[in-house]
């Protein structure tokens, strides 16, 4: 009995000891480089760098601007591997952060501007697209329907003039996942702010009726057809334009059912005629001071520069030429914007992230 109580003595001396640590017991790497941000090329996945929250789940995240993925690909008509899109433009993005993000172009940092937060990605069902579409609706809704962190120098914080209810809504960056997504958005940014202007820089006009192989109602659910479907239910104004466009048609009655659907038209080869500054000031007229969405399709840029997408077209524009009409579009009232058909696959995932900062540029200046 004796002897064990005094073994107990030293484990109760170094109890306490513990307990009582001065400052200058630190552990060896606290005491010598102190916390340190995470490298452009370490830590957890994130877009930017930004803080990552699953906003669907906690619902005590608020932003001003949300990043969101919507890794959603089966309803493509040629090569799939748009639902690792998502992931691909995070992987590239980590190369920009907020401690980097200033751009001499707009004199401004982005990252800085509002409160941008990481979201995470919408689980979608790759098995049910009409359940996926739904998922993808409700899911837009909650967000966009969160009180807004309410930065007063941001665009993002004065949507309540445009929005039915007068209030503040938060903007939304989707990354998808195929062009469908554009589809259960505009349904959402209907349901706040009326028939929506849609800025559609794509290679494809995206509004065909069907598409080849298009047998029953829900096979009309497409990455070639969604703005028809969003033509039928009223989302959208008559007042939208594509940029970009070179895919070829079945016929010429295709762009009259376009002009139907509410798009004028840019083609990619009318940069050389026109220049950024006349296509920038074609986009601007069109949609003039309506609520606005913007939707870009990688494929918009030549595939020699971008070819992670599923229907590569040549002839594109140079990612410097893109930027630059972007840059031109700040000032209109953007409700949301989204980058589609990311599909890394085909190439390193890398290239189309010299798009990716400039939407949010383009979003956030006023
Ligand atoms: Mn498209």
């Amino acid at each position: 009995m004796r002897f064990l109580t005094l073994a107990a003595i030293p484990l109760v001396y170094a109890h306490q000891h513990v307990l009582t640590e001065p400052e200058s017991q630190q552990e060896p790497w606290a005491a010598k480089y102190g916390p340190q941000a995470d490298l452009s090329f370490s830590g957890p996945l994130s877009y930017s760098h930004l803080p990552y929250a699953r906003c669907l789940d906690d619902t005590s995240a608020t932003f001003d601007i949300a990043i969101l993925g919507m890794p959603f690909d089966t309803a493509t008509s040629y090569r799939p591997g748009a639902r690792f899109g998502p992931f691909a433009i995070r992987s590239g993005s980590r190369r920009q952060s907020a401690r980097g993000g200033y751009a001499l172009n707009w004199m401004t940092n982005p990252y800085l501007s509002a409160k941008i937060l990481d979201c995470g990605d919408v689980p979608i069902s790759p098995y049910d697209n009409a359940l996926a579409v739904d998922q993808m609706t409700t899911a837009y809704t909650t967000l966009l329907n969160r009180p807004i962190n309410g930065s007063a120098d941001v665009q993002g914080a004065r949507t309540g003039k445009m929005a039915k209810d007068g209030v503040d809504h938060p903007r939304i960056v989707t990354l998808g996942g195929d062009h469908t997504i554009v589809w259960p958005i505009l349904r959402s940014l209907h349901q706040v702010y009326g028939p929506i202007s849609v800025i559609h820089f794509d290679a494809h006009i995206d509004t065909w009726p069907t598409l080849e192989g298009g047998l029953s109602e829900q096979s009309r659910v497409t990455h070639g057809t969604f703005f028809t479907l969003a033509f039928e239910e009223g989302l959208m104004s008559n007042s939208s334009i594509h940029a970009g466009i070179r895919n070829k048609l079945q016929g010429p009655e295709l762009i009259e059912h376009d002009e139907a659907v509410g798009f004028d038209l840019i083609m990619a080869d009318d940069i050389d005629d026109f220049g950024t500054d006349g296509l920038i000031k074609q986009i601007r007229e069109r949609v003039g001071n309506s609520p606005v969405y913007l939707s870009f399709d990688i494929d918009t840029i030549d595939p020699g520069q971008a070819p992670a997408t599923g229907t590569p077209e040549p002839a594109g524009w140079t990612s410097r030429e893109t930027k630059r009409i972007l840059r031109g579009l700040a000032g209109l009232n953007f409700v949301g914007a989204d980058i589609v058909e990311v599909a890394p696959a085909y190439d390193n995932g890398k290239n189309p992230l010299a798009i990716q900062a400039i939407l949010l540029l383009t979003v956030t200046r006023s």
